[in-house]
């Protein structure tokens, strides 16, 4: 064997060769437990960063181990090629979107491969190819057909430098996910996917998916956001209605004036005097964030309405806090309980009456608004009722004269999919004057974009290709038009993961091997996805089952959120700020298994990272000295060609010793990597290293071989070419990836410690070491005793114990 480790040189070999060999192909192979592994695929921008190499390290890693252990594992990769990284390198650099993105996607994959990473590549897919678009037009001509997509005009969000529409989902605090420019609201024809109609489903799905991180869950639950109330009917004085949703009927008596927001269709239909006209146009030019930090501001439209339950005449304003795409836009403003209607009522002398009296203040003065609940006041019949009880009975009242009725609201609003964009997989649907909007028959599928096209002009590009647009009715053969917009990338990858197993399949996916491959086991991604991608997904899984195409109803049953790789003083790596730290240096100077190796062991997967520059250097440190490990006992290796430790060589002193650890070992590592522990597997493996150097020169070297063997096996998974390299030099049989994994062997832990971890009410508190053979009560016994543990429990009163078995105990106390 060679003195020293040449990654260069070994890292070169081994990726040829398993490019040739192909170990990774998904087998599909049904005899065996399958286990789908999935890091969110990456936009084609063309630079592969630390971040990425973190996380795709993470799902290499537990995709080694579960092939090694016998499962059918399927971990494909892909492409999310649409969209605006690409189209805005065209406009830029003067670059087709399509040679970008091919030239994007080639150096990504190449850094891929340079990492190591055991994808089966016989599955890419790519999100802009003329198979994917297929497949997506004819989902999406599915759920059109389904009415599950719908064409409405409708107020969108509009950024006017990218110019396009956005989903709510993609403006934060008011400004373009993408360019930070402010967004305002247009009115445009748009098609919707109508996700609330899978509010509830969403939102109650999020209890059966314990694997989640709770934060992702707690984000989904308040973007839902369901709230139960009361719509109330009030009608106009010309004979029309507005409707207005609260959650507080009780306060109904204490209405002195409604609100509409500027974009309320009432509004349409009246006269407007002028100063109405012009505060209502101001309005409209502003995003919701930024009325949000505007003073509450409003005009009276001079007209009244009446409060259905006395009879009183209240007048309608208009208010830029009033938010049209909650609720019905109009609200029933109480300024004596709300606080904001307070404000407003202040700045505009309206009236504030009370009518819910606050307990701990009777007799107050009102000079702020009550928002609790008490007794009613000043409200006829129901004076003196409790405000939930009245809350109750004036809804009830109000449904028995057909002027109320008990609603449930939802902050999710239906997903605007229109891009004005041109590089997007385009809306296959034509418009035409007899027959309206058709879809494009499925045999002139994939509707494709024209190469050439125009990007100067506002709108979309696609509107000023004639060749494009203009086509005829699939229905009556008349003329027609094709929709100028295409769909918002996060459609295509809101289902990408059904289409590996089939990726270049006529039917976008298949269901039986889809019923069987998915849910995905184990999705790696970032919690800045926690609106977007992760509701759509699960959004489409939910639509796609009652459509009858698929048989489950959650795309992935564990969500890992990795930690950010910052730089060495935990700021955000930055071109502005020069700390950008690039993989391929790191590779070529320490080789990709010190990465991975440093990238996984620093720190816990879902913790920040701060980068180091000596620490893939000591990670290279790490893996010399079990080089030399190697090289110290190379000859009883090679009379030791498997990773078996014999145990009747073990029966006792050192040997003994070490096949104990050996065994803890491959144990602490199985579960740590099943459970995302990288750190403290790679700090096992540290740990069986240093007890292979301790191993007495003249001890058995049969024992030291098969020892090492077992550590080259465990420590495969995280440094792949580096261990091969070893095996083959010290004449292994056949290859590492190909050796099964090694089985704990329980008689070797008799005598030896396992570490159970103490909670107190599901918190932490200490780690304990107790006898391999130690039962539940002992357990408990010296869990208690534990110095920490006892202080915690001392005068409490235990009032649950739960013991998961040979992992943690935790006392439930009052
Ligand atoms: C009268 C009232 C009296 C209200 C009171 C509150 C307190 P959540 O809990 O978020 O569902 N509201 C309804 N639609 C609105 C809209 N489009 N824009 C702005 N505000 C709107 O909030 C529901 C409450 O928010 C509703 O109940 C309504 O004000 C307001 F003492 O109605 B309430
Ligand atoms: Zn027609």
């Amino acid at each position: 064997m060679e003195d020293r480790y040449d990654h260069r040189a070994a890292e070169r070999k081994w990726q040829q060769q398993w490019d040739e060999s192909a170990p990774f192909r998904w087998t599909g192979d049904r005899t065996k437990r399958k286990f789908y592994v999935l890091e969110m695929f990456p936009y084609t921008s063309g630079h592969l960063h630390i971040g990425h190499a973190r996380n795709y390290s993470m799902g290499d890693t537990l995709a080694r181990l579960r092939r090694a252990q016998g499962y059918d594992v399927l971990y494909p990769m892909g492409w999310d090629a649409f969209g605006l990284p690409a189209e805005n390198a065209a406009i830029v650099r003067g670059l087709h979107p399509r040679e970008f993105t091919a030239t994007a996607r080639a150096s990504m994959k190449a850094a891929m491969n340079r990492l190591g990473l055991s994808y089966d590549w016989s599955l890419e897919i790519d999100t802009s190819s003329a198979e994917y678009i297929q497949a997506q037009q004819r989902l999406f001509i599915r759920f059109f057909e389904r009415g599950l997509v719908y064409r409405d005009a409708n107020y969108v969000n509009w950024c006017p430098q990218c110019a396009t529409v956005l989903a709510n989902e993609q403006v934060i605090a008011g400004r373009c996910w993408r360019c930070e420019t402010q967004v305002v609201k247009r009115h445009v024809p748009q098609w919707f996917f109508n996700i609330r109609a899978y509010a509830d489903e969403l939102l109650d799905g999020l209890d059966k998916l314990p694997d989640w991180p709770e934060s992702v869950k707690n984000i989904q639950r308040s973007w839902i956001g369901r709230s139960h109330g009361t719509e109330i009917r009030f009608s106009d004085e010309s004979g029309g209605t507005l409707a207005v949703f609260t959650t507080r009927p009780d306060t109904l008596f204490g209405c002195t004036f409604l609100a509409l927001a500027p974009e309320h269709p009432w509004l349409n239909d009246r006269d407007l005097a002028p100063d109405v006209r012009t505060f209502r146009d101001e309005i409209l030019l502003k995003s919701t964030e930024e009325r949000a930090l505007e003073e509450k501001r409003g005009v009276f439209t001079g007209h009244y309405a009446i409060n259905p339950i006395n009879g009183e005449r209240v007048p309608i304003w208009v208010a830029n806090y009033v938010v049209m795409d909650y609720g019905t836009g109009a609200i029933m403003a109480v300024p004596a309980h709300d606080e904001r209607d307070f404000e407003f009522a202040r700045a505009y002398g309206l009236a504030v009456r009370e009518v819910v009296r606050d307990p701990s203040a009777p007799g107050d003065t009102l000079d702020h608004a009550y928002e609790g609940t008490g007794t009613l006041v000043n409200s006829g019949p129901f004076t003196g009722t409790a405000s939930q009880v009245a809350a109750d009975d004036i809804s009830a009242a109000l449904e028995r004269q057909g002027q109320g009725k008990r609603t449930i609201q939802y902050r999710l609003q239906n997903w605007s999919i229109s891009r004005q964009r041109y590089w997007g997989n385009p809306i296959p649907i034509v418009y035409c004057s007899e027959c309206g909007a058709q879809p494009v028959p499925q045999q002139e599928l994939p509707l494709l974009l024209p190469d050439a096209i125009d990007f100067k002009g506002t709108g979309s590009p696609l509107s000023r290709s004639a060749a494009y647009m203009t086509t005829t009715c699939p229905k009556c053969g008349g003329p027609a038009q094709r929709d100028p917009d295409t769909m918002d990338t996060f459609v295509d990858s809101s289902w990408y993961f059904l289409r590996f197993p089939t990726p270049h399949a006529v039917e976008p996916f298949d269901r039986e091997t889809v019923d069987r491959m998915l849910p995905v086991d184990a999705y790696i991604g970032g919690i800045e996805h926690a609106t977007l991608h992760l509701m759509y997904s699960r959004f489409i899984i939910k639509a796609l089952r009652d459509l009858g195409l698929l048989g489950f109803d959650e795309p992935f049953v564990r969500l890992y959120n990795q930690g950010m790789v910052n730089d060495s003083t935990g700021r955000k790596q930055s071109k502005s700020l020069g700390n950008v730290v690039e993989p391929f240096e790191v590779i070529e100077a320490y080789g990709a298994d010190s990465l991975r190796v440093y990238l996984l062991f620093t720190t816990a997967y879902n913790l920040g990272l701060n980068w180091s520059d000596t620490g893939p250097k000591d990670a290279q440190s790490y893996l010399n000295r079990v080089w030399r490990l190697a090289h110290r006992w190379e000859s009883a290796l090679r009379r030791n060609g498997a990773a078996v430790l014999d145990p009747s060589r073990c029966a006792s002193g050192a040997a003994a010793e070490l096949r104990t650890l050996v065994h803890h070992t491959i144990r602490k590592v199985t579960t740590d990597v099943e459970r995302f522990q990288f750190n403290t597997s790679i700090a096992a493996l540290m740990q069986l290293s240093n007890a292979l150097y301790a191993f007495p020169a003249d001890g058995d070297p049969a024992v030291a071989a098969g020892a090492i063997r077992v550590l080259l096996r465990l420590l495969a998974p995280f440094a792949p070419h580096f261990t091969e390299e070893v095996w083959e030099q010290t004449g292994g049989q056949g290859l590492v990836v190909e050796q099964p994994w090694p089985l704990v062997d329980e008689d070797a832990l008799v005598g030896a410690v396992k570490e159970i971890a103490v909670q107190v009410n599901g918190r932490f508190m200490a780690t304990l070491e107790v006898g391999q053979d130690a039962n539940e009560p002992e357990i408990v016994e010296a869990a208690r005793n534990h110095a920490t543990v006892g202080q915690r429990l001392a005068g409490k009163n235990v009032r649950k114990t739960i013991y998961v078995p040979d992992r943690l105990i935790n006392f439930v106390v009052a």
